[in-house]
């Protein structure tokens, strides 16, 4: 996969060239690079900004600027035979939300560009006009609340999705335990030495070294903390993956079955006052 991050802070990005991302790009897996959108400035001052057309507070990024960064990282992408799938990538506060629903879609292009925003965001023609040129543009949100820029939030996404890639994570266990082992519950909670710490042990289950027991309790613990912090993905549950202890539990706890199998949070109590 190749993916180019355009940003007036381009060494906002450099934490990407660590860890992760720098050994896939040395290993060739990756090929990672940042741009600085002031080079496609054309004035000595390198302005890549403007005043809000219609007035407004703060600065708006011009689109001929953003238009010629583009330009260039997109030329010679139109190859007549299997046209690769590119995606531009635009954070956004006003974005679709970045899930790992979305990370999952955006592992699978094969060029990936990021376009990092600053002040009150990129000029919308912009989006439109690659849109229009039949780009896939995809304006996305990390998150209900406001940063300075899209620098950040490309950070996020571009770890997201490139844990995803094949070969790119030391442990391939744990991207499989990942999709199927706890499918939609949160994670158990884990251990490793000593087994006394401040007084507190290890659960002795996980002492035991029977692994059938062992992965029962996990998948309890999961199931348990899920209840409590997330109703919400309990809720969202194919029924499939609840098991008899599981309804037993839920039941219980005074959900309600629904006649597709799935389970209703019970309702709060007014709150007096
Ligand atoms: C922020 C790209 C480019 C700041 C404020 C406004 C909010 C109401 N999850 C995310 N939060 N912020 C960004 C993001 C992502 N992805 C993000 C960016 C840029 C991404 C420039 N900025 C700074 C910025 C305008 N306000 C947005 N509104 C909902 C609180 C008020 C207006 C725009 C751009």
């Amino acid at each position: 996969m190749r993916i180019d991050v355009v940003s007036i802070f381009p060494e906002f990005l450099a934490p990407l060239s660590l860890s992760l991302i720098g050994k896939a790009t040395e290993t060739g897996l990756l090929d990672f690079a940042v741009h600085d959108l002031r080079e496609h400035a054309t004035d000595r001052h390198r302005t890549v900004d403007d005043t809000p057309t219609g007035g407004g507070a703060g600065m708006v990024m011009r689109p001929d600027v953003w238009g010629a960064a583009l330009d260039s990282l997109l030329e010679g992408t139109q190859e007549p035979v299997a046209a690769p799938r590119v995606v531009l990538v635009v954070p956004t506060p006003s974005g679709d939300t970045f899930t790992q629903r979305v990370a999952e879609d955006l592992a699978q292009a094969d060029h990936l560009i990021f376009a990092c925003g600053r002040y009150e965001g990129i000029d919308s023609r912009v989006a439109a006009h690659y849109r229009e040129t039949g780009v896939e543009v995809r304006e996305m949100s990390i998150g209900d609340y406001v940063l300075n820029g899209g620098e950040v939030a490309s950070i996020v996404m571009i770890e997201a999705i490139a844990r995803l890639l094949p070969g790119v994570i030391g442990n391939p266990e744990s991207l499989v335990e990942e999709s199927h082992g706890a499918a939609g519950l949160l994670e158990y909670p884990v251990y490793t030495r000593p087994n006394d710490w401040q007084g507190k042990e290890v659960p002795e289950v996980l002492l035991s070294g029977h692994h059938a027991k062992i992965a029962r309790w996990r998948r309890d613990q999961a199931f348990a903390k899920t209840i409590a912090r997330r109703p919400d993905m309990i809720e969202a549950m194919p029924p499939e993956n609840l098991n008899k202890a599981d309804r037993a539990l839920l039941q219980e706890a005074g959900w309600r079955r629904q006649s597709d199998g799935r389970y209703l949070r019970p309702t709060e109590p007014p709150t007096q006052g």
